[in-house]
């Protein structure tokens, strides 16, 4: 295997020297250099990423739990051994917990065909959030037509981008069958107590399942410690592939839950008019899965473990701290979301600038951010806008580049003010 270029042994430096591990970062965009503050979309990916999928292609390539010659031996060894270490990046108690999916997405579609279909009937309550994405709502909602469920919502507080926490009494109670909620918010960048949360839902006996899909690659994550009965992650949004993610699921539960799609590899065996399962995890992996993909994640997590994620999360605090401080000193900036305690995520609307004029605009700069409802139009019709423009920052992100971002905007308000 290709050594990753961030050992464990490497002495810590500052994180700014590992911009170089990133060779898509060192570029001009429209003639300035690159500032990438679209992490939220999908982080960037490091060399040994790069190292590991070229390293798998060239030597190792071969379909997985089918052959048994060399190269389909060593390609069904990383892809066990690539479960083993995500099972290990969230502490699950076991590798049979964690299902490889092609990201968030699809992991919370997994849990709702499967034991959504099975568990709820017609008058049970799923209870969400109103900061959660699309793929934490969509989903329930087909099951809720599906099988007569009713989604409930917990409030958030208003443009401060807060869980109104005062609510939970009245909402989480019995009924819900499901309490799903975003770890971070993908627009507010609020960071929920989750562990708390998922207390308050099994005192209850409720099921709960953490959209990790931007807190994966940012905080130390535990699942055991969170104490849910699902987590969902993207392996695109914590230096990974895109295309690759997994649904960390309790042993239990995952085997009490009928599969969901068929096809090869799920079975134990197939008969003309029935067949029996394999075992978890692999009842849920229908067909020759992203063999690279989950190689690469690996690879990513070895990296930002590396890193230190309980480093990345302080870069992410100091960085975002600074970078609102900056953005409140700017007039006719509305900012939303948590002033302080938040993750490395800012929304904001600059006068009666539209978020996607201001970001084209950002672009000519040099200045990668997003513009629109980030999947997120249940919380923007809460917030009262149509949109908002967005900077996501990660830990190869520097505090010039903040300055440099908030210098750019100025320069954008002058032009739209003449
Ligand atoms: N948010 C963003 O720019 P997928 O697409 O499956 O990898 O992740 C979906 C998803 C689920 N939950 C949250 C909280 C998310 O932020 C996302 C993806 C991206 O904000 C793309 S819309």
């Amino acid at each position: 295997m290709t050594a990753n270029p961030v050992s464990p042994q490497r002495p810590p430096a500052a994180l700014e020297s590992l911009r170089a591990d990133f060779p898509v970062l060192d570029q001009t965009v429209n003639g300035r250099p690159l500032i990438y503050f679209d992490n939220a979309a999908t982080t960037q990916k490091p060399l040994a990423v790069l190292a590991a999928l070229d390293h798998y292609y060239r030597r190792d390539n071969a379909n997985v739990h089918r052959g048994i010659h060399e190269l389909s031996n060593r390609a069904t060894a990383a892809y066990e051994a690539a479960r083993a270490r995500t099972a290990a990046f969230l502490n699950a108690r076991s590798t049979e917990e964690i299902v490889f999916t092609r990201g968030t997405t699809e992991a919370i579609n997994l849990v709702a065909n499967t034991w959504g279909n099975a568990q709820l009937k017609a008058g049970d309550r799923i209870l969400l959030t109103e900061m959660e994405h699309h793929s934490n709502i969509v989903p329930w909602q087909l099951l809720a037509q599906r099988t007569g469920a009713q989604l409930v919502y917990l409030p958030v507080t208003g443009d401060d981008g807060l869980l109104d926490l005062g609510r939970l009494d009245e909402l989480l109670v019995p009924g819900v069958k499901l309490f799903a909620f975003t770890h971070v918010s993908n627009t507010l960048g609020t960071i929920n107590p989750v562990a708390e949360l998922c207390e308050r839902a099994r005192q209850l006996g409720i099921v709960t399942l953490v959209d990790a899909a931007q807190s994966a690659g940012h905080l130390p994550l535990d699942v055991q410690a969170i104490g849910c009965d699902f987590l969902a992650l993207s392996g695109h949004k914590l230096c990974g592939p895109t295309g690759i993610g997994a649904l960390y699921g309790r042993k239990e539960r995952l085997e009490a839950m009928p599969p969901w799609q068929g096809g090869g590899d799920m079975i134990a065996s197939v008969d003309f008019f029935e067949s029996r399962w394999n075992t978890v995890p692999h009842k849920f992996e229908a067909g020759t899965p992203d063999i690279a993909g989950a190689i690469g994640l690996a690879a990513a997590m070895d990296y930002l473990d590396a890193v230190g994620r309980e480093r990345i999360a302080q870069h992410d605090r100091e960085l975002v701290a600074h970078a609102v401080e900056q953005l409140s000193r700017v007039n006719g900036l509305r900012l939303f979301g948590p002033r302080t305690g938040r993750a490395g995520v800012v929304s904001f609307l600059l006068n009666e600038v539209h978020a996607h004029d201001l970001v084209t605009v950002a672009d000519q700069f040099g200045v990668a951010l997003r513009g629109g409802h980030h999947c997120n139009q249940p919380l923007m019709k809460k917030l009262g806008v149509m949109s908002t423009a967005r900077a996501s920052f990660y830990f190869y992100n520097t505090r010039a580049e903040v300055d440099q971002f908030v210098a750019v905007l100025r320069e954008i308000q002058k032009f739209f003010a003449q």
